[in-house]
């Protein structure tokens, strides 16, 4: 399909900081995503561990549940042409200092401040993303969305 979505979060340490939260959100704009939903929600730390699930044992996962339930963050449901594939390269690599070094220009490279506090989060395929975005926005109906819009969009 031409259209697509994907879940975007702007994680609590970007969020925390005015100009970078409207640095990212101006991102968004420029890169003509539509901004289908988008809400400023707190995660209580069960909410983390559910998200982050597929991480649990790995050495970084206590401090990804506890960043992610510190403090408010914005996510949105944002739509475009492989939107999956478009947000997750202009995010950068996961890893800050790597983003640094090979993408310099990324998102992650630009306003991450540690390998966990990396200012966003990127659906990683179109089927994370339909779960993703029911993780978030419940109530939302993808597919109808899609099936409904993908006729008046144009590329
Ligand atoms: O999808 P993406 O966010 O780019 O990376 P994942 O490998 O799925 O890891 C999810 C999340 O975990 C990452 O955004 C920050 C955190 N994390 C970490 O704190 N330390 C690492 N070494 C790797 C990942
Ligand atoms: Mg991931």
């Amino acid at each position: 399909r031409a259209l697509q979505l994907t879940l975007a979060v702007i994680k609590p340490d970007a969020v925390a900081h005015p100009l970078i939260l409207e640095a990212l959100h101006q991102q968004i704009l420029e890169n003509r995503f539509i901004i289908v939903q988008s809400k400023d929600l707190v995660w209580k730390r069960k909410d983390s561990e559910k998200f982050y699930a597929e991480h649990s044992g790995r050495f970084f996962y206590q401090r990804l549940v506890e960043f992610m339930s510190s403090g408010p963050m914005r996510a949105y449901i944002l739509a475009r042409k492989d939107a999956v594939s478009y947000w997750r390269e202009l995010m950068g690599p996961t890893k800050v200092y790597r983003a640094r070094h090979v993408a310099p220009g990324t998102l992650r490279a630009q306003y991450g401040l540690t390998d966990t506090r990396n200012t966003t989060h990127g659906s990683d395929s179109i089927e994370s993303a339909m779960r993703e975005i029911a993780f978030f926005f419940p109530e939302f109906q993808a597919h109808e969305w899609i099936e409904r819009e993908e006729p008046f969009f144009r590329v």
